[in-house]
């Protein structure tokens, strides 16, 4: 086996065993790190960048960050002091790049190949963006889209639009949108997009601009790549193109985070399955689990606290196992009603994989 990849210096204090490092840039949770407290610790939380992180120095004077608000009736700029001032809100919510589980599909779709670590359940706080339109005397008439910018500094010599992160979101999940300065009760470290940062809750990872410098009210998608092609639903072997559905908002989602094989070696008798579930925009139901591959189906207790539906459910199912090999699995149902899917999308990006299927445990009990 290769040595581990030490963790980039922007990110040094995560916890090193509990992460596999992809790049610099890639840096997913362990599945058995996860523990089995609903809200992940940043010491524990995956990081992705598209492009390389700001410099250190961005998050000397938070309060000095200032972004551009456009598209609104009276467009400003402000500072994070000044949206200090103006309200708050907290919410939980799974933060989960488009491409978890990405490493389960057969085929290797280029891009990080993503078990279930690029996911966490963690707590923001900032500015609801419904507040800010209003200081701003409401949305421009044309608005379709809320487009939110990065603030990274882009490489020179290059068109923009090839490298920006920018991303647009249909206007309507501004509704619990937040611009949010705190995570998990600090200030939102570099690496998670401080001092500023866009929080689209029910929609992937890429929809939450870090350090965000500029939020507007677009009629149009953003022109950038990382709109126009990337993070759109291509068929197999297709590229992305603006005519495909844009990875947006997140699916229903479950998976077994103990017992796990590469944790431990299992002996015959009780043991508690537990994992977590999602609904992306919608709250949890109910989740059942199957020790044979799905068969068969019992429903597991929803434990710990509900902290809304954009957060993640634990669940726990104690089952007697015999010796022998048995495949664990775990399906969720959402509070519309809708399931779990068993099949993973086809698509050539290898993105947003709910499949129930992919997501199982195999163990084996001696
Ligand atoms: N933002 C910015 N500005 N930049 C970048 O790069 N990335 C994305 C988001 N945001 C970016 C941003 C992605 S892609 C993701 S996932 C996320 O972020 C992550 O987060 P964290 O905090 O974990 O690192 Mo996939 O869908």
């Amino acid at each position: 086996a290769s040595a581990a990849k030490p963790l980039p210096a922007y990110a040094a204090w995560k916890q090193p065993d509990a992460m596999i490092v992809h790049s610099a840039n890639t840096i997913e949770t362990r599945r058995e790190a996860f523990g089995s407290g609903v809200v992940t610790p940043l010491r524990q939380l995956y990081v992705r960048n598209n492009l390389p992180p700001p410099d250190e120095s961005i998050v000397a004077d938070r309060d000095a960050w200032v972004i551009e608000i456009a598209g609104v009736a009276k467009p400003m700029s402000l500072s994070v002091g000044q949206l200090k001032s103006m309200g708050l809100q907290t919410l939980a919510m799974v933060l989960q790049c488009s491409g978890n589980g990405r490493g389960y599909f057969p085929n290797k779709p280029s891009g990080t190949p993503w078990q279930v670590g690029a996911a966490g359940c963690v707590i923001w706080s900032g500015l609801p963006v419904s507040v800010l339109v209003e200081h701003c005397g409401g949305l421009s008439a044309a608005a379709v889209y809320m487009t939110g910018t990065g603030g990274e500094k882009l490489p020179d010599g290059l068109d923009p639009n090839m490298v920006m992160v920018e991303r647009s979101v249909p206007k309507e999940a501004m509704r619990d949108a937040l611009l949010a300065w705190e995570l998990n009760g600090e200030p939102i470290p570099l690496a998670h997009g401080g001092p500023l940062r866009l929080i689209v809750p029910g929609y992937t990872g890429v929809n939450s601009v870090k350090y965000i410098k500029r939020l507007a009210f677009t009629e149009k998608e953003s022109p950038a790549a990382i709109q126009q092609t990337g993070y759109r639903l291509a068929p197999p072997g297709q590229k992305g193109d603006p005519t495909q559905p844009s990875v947006w908002a997140m699916g229903v989602k479950s998976w077994i985070n103990t017992p796990n094989p590469a944790a431990s070696t299992l002996k015959a008798g009780r043991v508690v399955v537990q994992g977590v579930a999602f609904g992306g925009t919608n709250g949890i139901k109910q989740v059942e689990v199957s020790t044979d591959g799905g068969k068969n189906w019992r429903k597991a207790e929803l434990v710990g606290p509900d902290l809304g539906r954009y957060a993640w459910r634990q669940f726990a199912l104690p089952v007697e196992l015999a010796a022998g090999e048995h495949l664990l699995v775990s399906r969720a149902t959402d509070t519309e009603g809708r399931v779990q899917d068993e099949e993973r999308p086809q698509n050539s990006g290898g993105y947003i994989n709910s499949s129930w299927r992919d997501h199982g445990v195999a163990v084996v009990v001696q």
